[in-house]
Order: C-alpha cells, then structure tokens, then sequence
C-alpha cells in the first residue's frame, strides 16, 4: 500500500497528513460506485438539489476560517488569500442554489398543428474531475457546485500537494447533504490516475471529464476524452501579457503587476506572464516595478506578506528549472538574490525562517523577445518577464505569439487602445486596467490555444459542460406528421411589384 506524506511547504518538518493512494483498479472502483449512485441524485428535484447546495454553502462559511488556515497549512497561501480562495466556493454555492430551481430549458413553437417542441437539460451522468493545488477549494468547487447540481454524481481527484483540504472539503458537502456516493474523492498519482480514468470511460463509468493544470497533461487527458467521444472541460496553462500604454496610470499598473505576477507565488494560471511596456515608459515603469518587487514582503504565510513559499518543494524545483532559461541578453532584478530564499541566500525583509521551508526570492528577466525560451513557457512561479513594444499592433502581436490564450491585461486611459486590444487578443480573459489575475466566480473563465479547447466554466456558461440538451416533440395531432413534408404552405403572389 503506496501513502503519501503531505507536508506544510512553510515547514517540511510538519505533515499535514498521510494519504493511502489509490492504484488504478480502486479508482474504476470508486469511479463505479459514482457511476452507480448517479440515477437516484438525478431523480432528486433539481429544486431540492439546489437547495443541498445552499446547505453545502452555508457550512462552507461557518467554516470559512478553520478552511481557509487549512489552506494556508497545506499549500502555503497568505491567509487572506485562503480566506479568497474559500470565499470562491461560498461565492459558487450561492450561485448555483437558484439555479435549482431555473435550469431552464425552452418551449420552442412547431411547424405543425396539434405539436409542442421542447428542450431540456439533461445531466450527463459522472464527471472525473482532476483538479490542482493552487486553488484547493475554489477551482474545485467550480467543478462540482454545478455538476451536482445538475444531477450528476463526481469522481474527485484533488492534487496530491491537498489531501487535507480536499478531504475537508469534501466532509463539508457531506454533512450539507450530498450522498457520500455521489461524491466520492479518491488520492492518487497522476499515472493511477490516468489509467483508472482510461479504464472507467472505456467501461462507459465517465461521461465528462474536467481537468485543470498543464497543457501537456491536458493534451493527454483531452487526447483520452476525445477517442471516447467526449470533450473534456480543460483549464490548462498561461503566458498572461500585461501591456502598458504610454498613456496609462503606472502608478495602478504597477500595483497589478506586483498582485498580478507575485500574488501567490506566481502560482495562478492567472498569474502575470510578461509585462510589455511601451518604449516611452520603459526605464520608468521597469524602475518603479523593481523598487515595488524589491521591498514586497515575502515569507509566513500566516502573516501579512504579499507571498508564501511554493505549493510544494516540486513546484520550488521546477522554478529552479525555469531560472535556467533566463538567456544572455536578459537582465535579472527584483531581490537579493534568485531561486530559493535560505539563511545563506537571504531575501531582504523575510518574515520567519526561510530554511524551514520552500520559499523563492522574485525575479523579474527584462529583455524578453519573441523567439526566447522565457517569451513562451509557462513559469508557474514568482518570475515575470519584462519587455517592450512600440506600438499596439507589436504589443497584440506579442500577448498572442506563444500560442496561450488564458487572461491578459491592458492598461491605458484611452477607450479607443482599450477596444482594439479587446477585439484582437486571443485571451479568453481580458483584465482593462487591472491585473491578469482575480477573476469573479460569476464570469466565464477559461482559455484558448495552448490554455484549453474552448470550455467555460463559472457562471451560467458551465451549465452546457455538465448538461446536455434534449429536445422533445410532443405530436398530440393523432396522426404522423412528417417534418419539413407536411407542413401547411400559405400562398404568396411571388409577382407581385409595386
Ligand atoms: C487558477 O489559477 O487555476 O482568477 C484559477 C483568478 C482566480 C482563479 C485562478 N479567481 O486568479
């Protein structure tokens, strides 16, 4: 039997918990046992499923504080950040309580007499949701809120850096009234998981698959939905722009490239990837960029510092890895030093022991071009790539050349710059005058490109990944009427002209 340790990246001496992982015969099992609790879920009116939903939200919030240092412990966030993140799942709760009682379908007028069309939306059946560390309750919730509410049952597979979280909050729907067999979480490796999820569709166990973390492993996972003829709803990776205009508040630009680039370690699929500026305001905006990274408070993530250590000591050394790629003609700023913060590479300022934990100084790499390693890999750590355009057919020739297309961001005061970059960046998220990072839980989210195939989730949008339409005829003419045959023509006079 395989366990796993998960430890608090502020402290590797402190194990969270000890996981059992499940080999790939256990997840098709608790993916059968999903598959067999779905019908029963789906026979519950949806009225009374949204209102499991409002019960599910309201311990969410009466736990609010006691999640959220959960989270803190486990993956590292500042804890107000964790108090975001969990707000993120109250903020879905109560966005889909009422949908309970709308999950609208239509009445749509016949061609014939004495026939009603009708559509409905139909739950798909079990969704496998894989979901990462970054977001432990809110980006999985965005996933499971509305899947059970629309009457499906879900396998969850959280990341292996959240075991804790994730078996909080999963308790947390329990006790609000979700069957325990309705939604089941099951720990495992990315390869269990895989081949249990491969074995469970071609058993024809899944219906929907949701999946967010890397290109590369979505690719896979989409690759797998699609020889089954589903699509997957994939969250996948950014290389998120951020352009300033001559024209714009550096000031306001400023305060969302630090949020933006170093809130959360860097750790968002939001997170900034590389600041263009505009070459009337470069040395100035670069200056007052690396004096705000320069004095950011780094360290415990318990108190008040912009942010913590890594999500895990793999994540610590993937960035170790992305420092590689900084090139000659580039120029690193932004702290005391580059990779992991220790006593003997010390970060200014630190708050707590740094050698206790995986924590990175920033680093900003100025002189970023098209055609460089960093122009176009997704970092997913506190490094921001700084680089300058000309003008803003450079600067969208830019945010859309790496082929990502998750969230950007503009800053500028003029409507007319604002518009053209909306209509052109490929994003699938646009931020004007704000940070690539922070979206609200009621919008689409969702990327293009190397960020995703198209799916949305967030808000009404979700509701076609976790439903699917079903139309109806309902012929009470007593007779067979054929469609687009015998349908009544009233006579025109095709001559006529005035
Ligand atoms: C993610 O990093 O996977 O928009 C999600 C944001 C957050 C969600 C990020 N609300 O930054």
């Amino acid at each position: 039997m395989q366990t796993l340790d998960s430890q608090n990246p502020s402290d590797l001496s402190d194990i969270v918990t000890t996981v059992t992982l499940a080999s790939f015969e256990e997840v098709v099992a608790q993916t059968r046992r999903a598959h067999d609790a779905q019908p029963a879920w789906a026979s519950v009116p949806a009225p009374a499923r949204g209102r499991v939903i409002a019960q599910v939200g309201r311990l969410i919030e009466a736990n609010k504080e006691a999640l959220a240092a959960l989270v803190t412990r486990e993956v590292g966030k500042p804890y107000a950040e964790s108090l975001g993140d969990v707000q993120e799942v109250i903020d879905t709760c109560d966005f889909f309580l009422g949908e309970g009682r709308r999950l609208y379908g239509q009445t749509v007028p016949s061609e014939m007499h004495d026939k009603q069309l009708l559509t409905y939306r139909q739950p798909v059946g079990t969704a496998f949701i894989i979901t990462a560390g970054n977001f432990p309750t809110a980006v999985p919730s965005w996933y499971i809120v509305p899947a059970l509410l629309c009457g499906n049952s879900v396998v969850w597979k959280p990341s292996e850096t959240a075991p804790a979280i994730s078996a909080a909050l999963a308790s947390l729907f329990h006790a609000g009234g979700v069957p325990q067999d309705v939604l089941v979480t099951v720990d495992a490796l990315g390869e269990a998981t895989f081949d249990g999820l491969e074995a469970a569709l071609a058993a024809g166990l899944v219906q929907k698959v949701g999946f967010t973390g890397s290109t590369q492993v979505g690719r896979r996972i989409g690759e797998l939905a699609g020889r089954h003829l589903q699509s997957a709803c994939l969250e996948l990776g950014g290389k998120n722009p951020m352009v300033v205009m001559p024209d714009a508040d550096l000031d306001l630009a400023v305060e969302g490239a630090l949020f933006g680039g170093f809130g959360t370690a860097g750790q968002r699929c939001t997170s900034l990837g590389t600041l263009w500026a505009h070459n009337d305001i470069y040395d100035e905006l670069l200056g007052r960029y690396v004096a705000a990274v320069e004095s950011a408070i780094i360290g415990d993530p318990r108190e008040a510092v912009l942010y913590g250590p890594m999500i895990s000591p793999a994540y610590l050394e993937r960035h170790e890895q992305n420092l590689a790629l900084v090139a000659d003609h580039q120029k690193v700023h932004g702290s005391t030093g580059t990779g992991r913060i220790t006593a003997d590479n010390p970060r200014k300022g630190f708050v707590g022991n740094p050698d206790a934990g995986v924590f990175a100084h920033p680093t900003i790499v100025e002189g970023i071009r098209a055609g460089d390693a960093l122009y176009d890999t997704e970092t997913f750590g506190p490094l921001v790539g700084f680089g300058r355009f000309g003008d803003l057919d450079e600067a969208i020739e830019l945010a859309n050349g790496h082929g990502y297309g998750l969230s950007s961001s503009i800053y500028t005061t003029s409507p007319e710059s604002a518009w053209r970059f909306r209509s052109r960046v490929s994003a699938g998220m646009l931020s004007i005058n704000n940070s690539t990072s922070g979206a609200e839980a009621h919008l689409p989210f969702g990327g293009n490109g190397k960020s995703g195939n198209g799916s949305r989730q967030s808000g009404m949008w979700v509701l076609d990944q976790f439903t699917r339409w079903q139309s109806v005829n309902w012929d009470w003419s007593g007779k067979l009427q054929k469609a687009q045959m015998d349908v009544a023509d009233l006579p025109f006079d095709a001559g006529f002209r005035l």
